[in-house]
């Protein structure tokens, strides 16, 4: 039979259940990333799982979001991985040797590999044609442990690409037109693989944007072949051992199939405040422009800030726009030094930043009040960028330039000749911030600061669950929304009560405090709950304040998974008209939850007036014990 790459990879990682579209499947997992927003729970709950080293071929734990050090936390933080990770056989990547995503694709990724990671954009693996899937710290910690990863067995999208990109026009433009044409809930349940003649244009950092951006559609992941490309990449990163070539077979059969022929796109734009608001950057200028940022695991390759500095040369940023750039790894920051790109850059009046996430998760450099900030980033929700009436435009980084250089949002073809880009063909490759563990590990004493608390434990489901709705949203709410990041929350990363005060915040302050009252409380969501990040910290956080249930018209992949391993029941409305007929502070009940969970549908009644709503829960055998146990931990603990 003719497989597509996607089917190859699941076939050879195969360890539980059938391989048919639909149906739950157990992954093996090869490889493991953390980074220290999620890295240090998930290794809070690998202790919990009491092993003594990794099972995997390879897990790495980066330290990249939280390198602003406003106080202790942070630091702490940095201190407990690093020695957690020498004990249980985990590589440890020092803060400043660059973001997750990018020094993984450079220093790890294999073509035909798994790779599971606690942070949404893992899929940027794809770029090497290896499986990278975004899952919350308990699972990755699980698969650490040696435990198969479980998802559905997705749908197959293949993005043809046809011709040729033509000057000015990037790869970020190619994943953004696929944003405008399938918006971000358009990849839930499936994986994209991309194909056809114009994927031999496309390097692996330019292939690795595409696949990055994917997490923004809600795809579960998205894959390019492997092929002569990507072996001079790795080749370049003296890793060619970890080549082998690996493309969907002839004839191979697809879901979906979609074409994109590449001369045609244009430079575009993401406006505020969705990832998939695109639209011909010539159709929204001439916005002015307060801050420029260049940077992220989206656009944070040599190319990508190479291309900047062209742009820049002998001329300064127009005097309203604060130009930032991080790079996206230390061999890239090292590699601009080298080849005087960084000289280019602060003549041009940039502001460099260390090789780490930054702005794009609000660590730092928050726009002025109402301003407007183009980002070479993914995500552009409200807020995001620490400041909550700032509106965020997504760009390549050629338009982002543009927009530095004339303090507006303007079409980069505006500024004539595309310039010329030789290709780096010798990167700095040096692993000198790369921490091997110690074949033995019993002997590391783990550091841990007064901010990490222990870990919290949910209750078995019980009888009968009586819940206040405690919220009710609209559709697309983001994780963002729901536990907030930026450089005052996420140092909490660590300490759940400490977070709990921060729950929707910046939709309802009065959350926590409602929650609290209620003891026992209920989410209403729209379409799509739960999208952007894979932080379980927006499940384990309502969990602590006693959250039971979300009943939503739809969820999106990873904060489903997320809900059920702490726990919480994700429901969906069986008739989506009911969502209008709820309302903050109705008390709903579920009376027998664990035997209803026999059923594909069950009833909530609401004790004021008896009415029922009656909710789908999708939920697998698996999950219905995990959910019964009161979680994954629960759970994992007695299989292991
Ligand atoms: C993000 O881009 O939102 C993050 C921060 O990288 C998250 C992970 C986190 O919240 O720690 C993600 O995308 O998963
Ligand atoms: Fe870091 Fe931003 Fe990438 Fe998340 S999206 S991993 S915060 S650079």
């Amino acid at each position: 039979m003719s497989d597509n790459l996607t089917y190859k990879i699941l076939k050879d990682h195969l360890a539980d259940g059938k391989l048919e579209k639909g149906s739950e499947i157990g992954l093996r997992i090869d490889q493991t990333l953390t980074q220290d927003a999620t890295g240090t729970m998930a290794y809070l709950q690998l202790e919990a799982l009491g092993i003594d080293r990794v099972k995997t071929d390879l897990s790495v734990s980066y330290v990249d979001h939280n390198t602003l050090q406003t106080g202790f936390e942070n630091a702490d933080d940095h201190r407990y991985l690093q020695s957690v990770s020498a004990k249980y056989g985990v590589w440890f990547s020092r803060p400043g040797n660059g973001i997750c995503h990018q020094v993984h694709l450079e220093r790890f990724g294999k073509p035909g590999k798994t790779l599971l990671g606690a942070d949404s954009h893992t899929p940027t693996a794809g770029g090497l044609g290896m499986l990278g899937i975004g899952a919350g710290g308990l699972d990755v910690a699980v698969a650490m442990a040696g435990s198969s990863f479980y998802l559905t067995a997705p749908e197959v999208l293949k993005i043809n690409l046809t011709g040729q990109l033509s000057p000015w026009v990037g790869a970020k433009d190619i994943i953004l037109e696929v944003l405008r044409r399938l918006s971000v809930k358009g990849g839930v349940g499936k994986i994209i693989e991309y194909g056809g003649p114009g994927v031999k244009s496309l390097t692996v950092p330019e292939r690795a944007t595409i696949t990055n951006m994917g997490a923004e559609l809600g795809a579960t992941s998205s894959l390019f072949p492997s092929d002569e490309i990507t072996k001079s990449f790795l080749e370049a990163q003296k890793r060619k051992d970890a080549w082998k070539p690996l493309e969907a077979d002839p004839g191979a059969e697809y879901d979906h199939e979609i074409t994109i022929e590449l001369s045609e796109l244009e430079p575009l734009v993401a406006v505020p405040h969705s990832p998939d608001a695109v639209k011909p950057i010539r159709e929204v200028g001439d916005v002015p422009v307060d801050q420029v940022a260049v940077g992220s695991c989206t656009n944070g390759s040599y190319r990508d800030l190479k291309v900047v500095a062209e742009i820049l040369k002998n001329k300064t940023t127009h005097p309203r726009v604060s130009l930032v750039v991080a790079p996206g790894s230390r061999q890239t920051s090292i590699a601009l030094a080298r080849e005087s790109v960084l000289e280019t850059l602060l003549a041009s009046g940039a502001r460099l930043l260390e090789a780490a996430c930054g702005p794009c998760i609000g660590m730092g450099q928050a726009p002025p009040s109402e301003g407007v900030s183009v980002r070479t980033f993914n995500r552009n929700f409200a807020g995001r960028s620490g400041t909550a009436d700032a509106g965020v435009y997504l760009t390549g980084p050629a338009a982002a330039a543009a927009a530095a250089l004339k303090g507006a949002l303007v079409d980069p073809r505006e500024l004539g000749d595309y310039p010329d880009l030789p290709e780096l063909t010798t990167p700095a490759v040096d692993d000198g911030m790369l921490i091997e563990p110690p074949a033995d590990g019993s002997q590391v004493e783990i550091i841990r600061g007064p901010n990490i608390k222990p870990l919290s434990l949910n209750e078995p489901l019980p009888q009968t669950i009586t819940a206040g709705i405690l919220i009710v949203v609209e559709d697309n709410i983001t994780t963002d929304h729901i536990l907030p990041g930026g450089s005052k929350v996420l140092p909490l990363r660590s300490n759940v009560e400490a977070l709990s005060e921060y729950v929707f915040s910046a939709l309802d302050p009065d959350f926590t405090d409602r929650a609290r009252q209620y003891g026992s409380g209920l989410i209403v969501g729209g379409e799509n709950y739960g999208q952007g990040s894979s932080r379980e910290h927006a499940a384990l956080v309502p969990m602590f304040l006693g959250v039971k249930a979300v009943l939503a018209r739809s969820f999106a992949r990873i904060h489903r998974a997320n809900l059920v391993n702490f726990g919480i029941l994700p429901l969906v409305f069986r008739d989506s008209g009911d969502y209008k007929k709820l309302s903050v502070g109705d008390e709903l009940v579920i009376e027998n939850a664990p035997g209803q969970l026999d059923n594909e549908v069950i009833y909530l009644e609401r004790k004021a007036d008896g009415a029922k709503i009656a909710a789908r829960h999708h939920l697998t055998p698996r999950q219905v014990e995990i959910i019964k146990a009161g979680g994954l931990l629960n759970h994992a603990g007695k299989m292991l």
